[in-house]
This record gives structure tokens, C-alpha cells and sequence, in this order.
């Protein structure tokens, strides 16, 4: 039974109108990554963290998925073997398509941790350090449930596995820049994986691929979706 690993980055969700981050007028030229995605800028000023998470939580409410995120929706439904999808992303996209097989590295925007008794929870509104734990009760030790540079990603020993067991590694919409995400596909590929980008251009780590796709992800991901289903990449 084959398996295909796929992962994805911002550039599946840039149609449904979600910021990405390292495209012109993206999230970094607008933000400083160490004052809202790292721990030390969190314990510096809360609140300048809150409400950058509070305003792409808010933003969540008027996307809606695209063709790509229902097309791997789709294989995952359809395909006769199976079909994992790790995601960089923290938006619900994926999910909202109906995709199940689903690994969130980065964690998600709708969850929030409790830093004292390591509970989480959803969280569809804004989170604020007054926000009382809904477990242990304490407040200010709420934070977004998300990754942050210098943190572990989550799910790294199945991630590993998957990647190690993959037939077909498809990496969509990353520019391949953040780590340890950027390595999977030497990892696949080193363990006898066929590894296929497809990608609006060229990423930093395109030339590891067997193949690359060039395009909007709306317009390659359905055909390419198409083609597996049909047998004819022999995924
Ligand atoms: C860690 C938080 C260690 C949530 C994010 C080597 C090995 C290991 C680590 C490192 C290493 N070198 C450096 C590091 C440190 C660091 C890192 O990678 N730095 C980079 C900048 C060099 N990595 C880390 O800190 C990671 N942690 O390694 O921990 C450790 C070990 C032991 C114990 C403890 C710790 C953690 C990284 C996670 C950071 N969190 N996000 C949030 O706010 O979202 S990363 C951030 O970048 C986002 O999550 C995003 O998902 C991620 C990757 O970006 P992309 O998704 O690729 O988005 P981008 O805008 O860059 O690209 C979009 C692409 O889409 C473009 O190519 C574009 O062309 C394309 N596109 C656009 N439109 C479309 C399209 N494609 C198709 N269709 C379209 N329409």
C-alpha cells in the first residue's frame, strides 16, 4: 500500500486570502519575527504577541478554503493507498476541507496553551493575558497554542516516520526557508521516496526535488491530484 507525504506551506492558503509570510508585502515585511514569533518576544511584550495572533485568528472567520485544500481533501478520500498531509500552516484550512489525515508542526491559531498546567484548548475568539486558564484557573498563562522560532516543532517522531516510510513526498506553497521543515525532503528522498514540488517558483530547496510543478496552487494542485488518483504518477 503506497503512502504519500505531502506538506504544505503559507502559498496553499495565499488564494483564500491568507498572508503569507516571505512573498513581497508579506507577513515579515510588515512584522519583526523576533518581536511576535519567538518566545523572548512574547515574554517581552504580551500583548503586542496577543493581538498579532488575535488579528490572523479574526482574519480566519472570512477565508474560507480553496480548490487546493479541497483537492487534497479529495486524494485523501479517494486514493487506494494512503495519504498524510503535514502542514507549516496554523490556519484551519485543511481541516475545513475535510481533510483528516492531518499533522499540525506549527501548532494552530485555534488553540491556546496554558504555560502552568500545559493544557490546551480551542480558542476561536481573541486571547489576552487576562484570560483565565479553563483548567487550572490561573490567568497570564495563556499563549498561543503556535511554534515559535528556537521552539521543537510538534509531532517530529511520527513526522519522521512518515517520512522515512513515504513512496511520494509533494511539498506545496513553502518556500522552503524554515527548518526543520525544509530538510523533509532529503529525508524522504534519502529513504527511496519520488519527490515532487509543486510551488508558485522556485523555492530554496527545489533543486532536492525529483520534480517541480510551477503555478498558483489552485490551478496545479487539482490536475496533479487528478493524475495520482488516475494512476499516472504512480504514486
Ligand atoms: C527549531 C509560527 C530547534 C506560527 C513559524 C536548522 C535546523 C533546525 C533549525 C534551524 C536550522 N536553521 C535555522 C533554524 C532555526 C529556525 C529556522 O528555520 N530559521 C530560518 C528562518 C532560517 N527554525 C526554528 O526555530 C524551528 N525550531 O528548529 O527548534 C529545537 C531543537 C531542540 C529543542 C528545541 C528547539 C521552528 C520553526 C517554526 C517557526 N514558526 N511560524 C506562525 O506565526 O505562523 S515559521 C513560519 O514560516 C510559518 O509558520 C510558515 O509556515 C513557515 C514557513 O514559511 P512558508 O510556509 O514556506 O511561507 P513563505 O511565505 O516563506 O513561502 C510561501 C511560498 O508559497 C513561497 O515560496 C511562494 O512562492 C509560494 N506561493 C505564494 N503564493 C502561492 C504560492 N504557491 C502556490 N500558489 C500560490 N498562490
Amino acid at each position: 500500500m503506497s503512502l504519500i507525504v505531502i506538506l504544505t506551506g503559507a502559498g496553499i492558503s495565499a488564494e483564500s486570502g491568507v498572508d503569507t509570510f516571505r512573498d513581497s508585502g508579506g507577513i515579515w515585511s510588515r512584522y519583526d519575527f523576533r518581536k511576535v514569533a519567538t518566545p523572548e518576544g512574547f515574554a517581552a511584550n504580551p500583548t503586542l504577541v496577543h493581538q498579532f495572533y488575535n488579528d490572523r485568528r479574526e482574519q480566519l472567520s472570512l477565508v474560507e478554503p480553496n480548490a487546493a485544500h479541497h483537492a487534497l481533501a479529495r486524494l485523501e478520500r479517494e486514493y487506494r493507498g494512503s495519504v498524510v498531509v503535514i502542514t507549516q500552516n496554523i490556519d484551519n484550512l485543511h481541516e475545513r476541507a475535510g481533510t483528516k489525515n492531518l499533522i499540525h508542526m506549527h501548532g494552530e491559531l485555534c488553540k491556546a496553551l496554558c504555560v502552568r498546567c500545559k493544557k490546551r484548548f480551542e480558542w476561536e475568539g481573541p486571547l489576552s493575558a487576562f484570560d483565565n486558564c479553563p483548567n487550572c484557573g490561573h490567568s497570564g498563562c495563556l499563549r498561543p497554542d503556535v511554534v515559535w522560532f528556537g521552539e521543537m516543532p510538534y509531532h517530529m517522531d511520527i513526522i519522521e516516520k512518515m517520512l522515512i516510510h513515504a513512496d511520494m513526498f509533494v511539498s506545496i506553497g513553502t518556500s522552503g526557508s524554515v527548518y526543520p521543515a525544509a530538510m523533509f525532503v532529503e529525508v524522504a528522498s534519502g529513504n527511496g521516496a519520488r519527490t515532487v514540488e509543486l510551488n508558485l517558483e522556485c523555492s530554496e530547496v527545489s533543486e532536492l526535488f525529483d520534480e517541480r510543478i510551477k503555478g498558483r496552487a489552485t490551478e496545479i494542485v487539482p490536475p496533479f491530484v487528478d493524475a495520482l488518483l488516475a494512476g499516472e504518477l504512480n504514486g
